[in-house]
């Protein structure tokens, strides 16, 4: 079988490490990105036993590492089959009048431009091969403005409009794009919302059962593993406890 390569951008936790798992498990061979380097070091080592593994240790917000980083790889990894754009993150939960503006450049330079950056640098190779496939991680904060939710829902907003965006544009290249939007997923999200604050954080999942990472894993390995003649453009999993952004069915 023709074995494929996968560049996952926010590896080391949550959704992006339960998608390196679930990749590796059916022989996709991976490239995992992060910023924290022991992380990535840990996932090497456990994914190597099935499948080939190389890491980059890069922020996605900063330009140059991303071109850098993803010049750098490996020969044997530099053909890159299936690009999933999963890093990023909330940086607090405020009124717009109330917003922390490092929260906003934070979301903004992460959630969107690191999203583009990481496309800008892969995409050309897909174009040039007539052959690819992008799967970016939006968020039902994408498709529903919330109280406080503000800049971070622009950002999805943003990953939304890209996502049809690259769909559009790269259509005439036979490059498929799709987009998953998730509700609430029960990973590191909103300890990293909440600024390491784990009551805050975990108050988020209590009295309902969250999704899990794993479970948009699965998601995403179905999607990617369609018949070519199939792309599936976008879709909107919630926690079967949610009905919408802000109607949770807790206990
Ligand atoms: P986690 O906090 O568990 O994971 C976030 C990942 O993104 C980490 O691997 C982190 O790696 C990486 N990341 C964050 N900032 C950067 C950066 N500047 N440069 C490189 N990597 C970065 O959260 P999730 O797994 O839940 O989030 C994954 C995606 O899913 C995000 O885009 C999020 O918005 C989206 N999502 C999450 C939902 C949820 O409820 N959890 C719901 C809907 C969407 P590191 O810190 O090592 O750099
Ligand atoms: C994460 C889900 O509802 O906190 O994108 O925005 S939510």
């Amino acid at each position: 079988m023709n074995q494929k390569t996968a560049f996952i951008t926010g590896a080391t936790s949550g959704i992006g490490k339960a998608t390196a798992q679930l990749f590796a498990k059916n022989n996709i061979r991976l490239i995992l990105c992060g910023r924290r380097s022991e992380r990535l070091i840990q996932l090497k080592e456990e994914l190597s036993k099935i499948t080939d593994v190389t890491t980059l240790q890069f922020d996605v917000s900063k330009k140059d590492e991303v071109f850098n980083a993803i010049e750098s790889l490996p020969k044997e990894f530099q053909k890159i089959d299936i690009l999933i754009n999963n890093a990023g993150n909330a940086h607090g939960l405020s009124t717009i009048q109330d917003g922390n503006l490092d929260d906003w450049d934070a979301m903004l330079d992460i959630n969107v431009k690191g999203l583009l950056y990481v496309s800008k640098a892969i995409l050309p190779q897909m174009v040039n091969r007539n052959n690819g496939f992008v799967v970016n991680i939006g968020s039902i904060a994408g498709k529903e403005v919330y109280p406080n939710g503000n800049v971070y829902c622009a950002s999805k907003y943003a990953v939304n409009a890209l996502n049809k965006g690259m769909r559009i544009d790269l259509n005439k290249h036979n490059i498929r794009v799709s987009a998953i939007h998730p509700g609430a997923v029960e990973t590191e999200f909103s300890e990293v919302r909440f600024k390491g604050d784990t009551d805050k954080a975990k108050n988020v999942y209590k009295g309902f059962k969250a999704l899990q990472a794993e479970d948009i894993a699965d998601i995403i390995y179905f999607v990617v593993t369609r018949p070519y003649h199939v792309n599936i453009e976008d879709l909107v999993v919630y926690p079967t406890a949610q009905a919408s952004a802000t109607i949770l069915n807790k206990e």
